[in-house]
């Protein structure tokens, strides 16, 4: 038998275009790839199909405490399992030190429970709230052990960090060659305009998108954008919202600063109007940066296409109903878990908001869902590429539409953001290490069976 298993006339794509052809797999990773290859152990036809490197989502929350103190609903096992059902075959989430806490113990506490319960491949980042004593040595054991990339806020009271302990940890993620990424709105803004909503008992929805103001991002952006070219570290801006906050990064690049820049589906699908509605009714769909505009998506769409925006990542922050509303439909806008829910859906959103739409190309797609996420992290081309040699993580794509439900997903959240929207794109097959994990009647998800994937090398912007 010259194959494990051997995916037939699938049209391939990656980043770099499209091509037919079969795809043999050998001990879990990609071996050959032409027509006519010789038998495998097990066979798929994917004649139709478009056949790509597995979705790599490096910005999800699983099994962390959040700055308010609230456990993320799903934990590695749920985050995982969920992800692969979607056709996202890599995650890597956070190991979160809050204050007083050890760099290293958060670490090797975070990768320990996530050996044990990871469904598939994972890396891991680290969140730096106190950079005092021990943690620039700790930050550089862990970079050195393949840490992807380490975290920092410029805003949350529980999280942030001053500008001189900012500056100290670029500097240290410069020397040891990972990106810093960035929670960019301005403190000050944030702050400013919450206490304001408060003081006016306008405790609303809302309330919270008015905090969370555009030119609070802006001012965040440019100021990470000013940590990066004065240390010279690789700045990786979280969770874009707006497109003048991608036109600093495009102007920031232009004057030589590494500068990586992410979105996420529900600011290219949702609209901040669902804010205006009862409490109960928009807590789910409280995150920051909040909802924004039609010309808001409109501007990111056209900013995905030209390539100025690299990747698109879930955000993935799972909250149950009980954690968004503390005090149910009483619950202030300050009260509510922040976040939304999306490691399932990822490429199906990106799918029905960008390549049904026409804005994007499948090679777009798998740019911004695999491949950049992939060199983001130090991970590529071992994820993220169809290159001879890479793990064998793939995804056999359906055009089959089908309505967003989370009666439908994996995760542990008990509702979706997109319930009741009507999506284009699902897997039809999802393999990881060359075995075939999810597809019709097939649920191969175990925990533990996911392997630790640690950045290679000192990374650069994907571009
Ligand atoms: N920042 C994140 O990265 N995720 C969820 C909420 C937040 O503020
Ligand atoms: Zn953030
Ligand atoms: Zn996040």
């Amino acid at each position: 038998m010259s194959f494990d298993l051997v995916i037939r006339r699938g049209r391939l794509v990656d980043a770099d275009g499209t091509r037919e052809a079969d795809l043999g797999v050998r001990g879990g990773v990609i071996s050959e790839i032409g027509a006519g290859l010789g038998n495998g152990g097990s066979e798929i036809d994917a004649a139709g199909r478009y056949v790509m490197p597995g979705g790599v989502d490096c910005h999800v929350h699983l099994d962390q405490v959040s700055s308010k103190g609230d456990m993320t609903a799903d934990d590695f096992w749920t985050g995982s399992r969920s992800a692969v059902f979607g056709g996202t075959t890599t995650v890597v989430p956070f190991a979160a030190q809050h204050r007083g806490m050890s760099i290293r113990q958060v670490v090797d506490a975070a990768l320990g429970r996530a050996g044990k319960q990871m469904t598939v491949d994972y890396g891991m980042h680290v969140i730096v709230t106190d950079f005092s004593g021990d943690a620039p040595a700790e930050l550089a054991s862990v970079a050195a052990d393949g840490i992807a990339a380490v975290k920092i806020y410029l805003t949350y009271d529980r999280l942030k960090l001053n500008g001189v302990a900012a500056l100290d940890v670029m500097a240290a993620a410069r020397d040891v060659g990972i990106p810093v990424m960035i929670h960019a709105e301005a403190d000050d803004l944030v702050t400013r305009n919450r206490d304001l909503q408060v003081a006016a008992g306008q405790l609303s929805a809302s309330s919270h998108a008015v905090s969370h103001s555009r030119e609070a991002e802006y001012a965040g952006v440019a100021e990470a954008i000013a940590l990066g070219e004065s240390s010279g570290a690789t700045v990786y801006l979280a969770h874009v919202s707006t497109p003048e906050a991608i036109d600093l990064a495009i102007a920031a690049r232009a004057s030589g600063v590494e500068v990586i820049a992410e979105t996420c589906p529900h600011y290219l699908l949702l609209d901040e109007s669902t804010l205006d509605q009862p409490m109960e009714v928009a807590a789910p769909f409280l995150c920051s940066p909040p909802l924004r505009g039609a010309e808001d998506r409109s501007g990111l769409l056209d900013r995905l296409a030209s390539g100025d925006i690299d990747l698109v990542t879930s955000d993935h922050s799972p909250y149950s109903l009980a954690q968004k509303l503390p005090n149910g439909p009483d619950t202030a806008f300050t009260e509510a878990a922040n976040g939304l829910p999306g490691i399932e859906l990822r490429l199906a959103l990106l799918y029905s908001a960008a390549v049904e739409e026409g804005h994007l190309d499948m090679p777009d797609f798998v740019r911004l869902v695999a491949a950049n996420p992939a060199k983001a992290c130090g991970l590529f081309p071992r994820k993220g590429s169809l290159e001879i040699g890479a793990d064998a993580d793939l995804v056999i794509w359906s055009e089959q539409h089908h309505t967003g439900s989370w009666t439908d997903l994996h995760d542990n959240v008990g509702y979706t953001p997109y319930e009741g929207l009507e999506l284009a794109g699902r897997p039809y097959a999802v393999i990881s290490a060359g075995e075939v994990v999810v597809g019709a009647d097939v649920d191969e998800t175990r925990p533990g069976r996911g392997r630790f994937v640690a950045r290679h090398g000192r990374t650069a912007a994907p571009r």
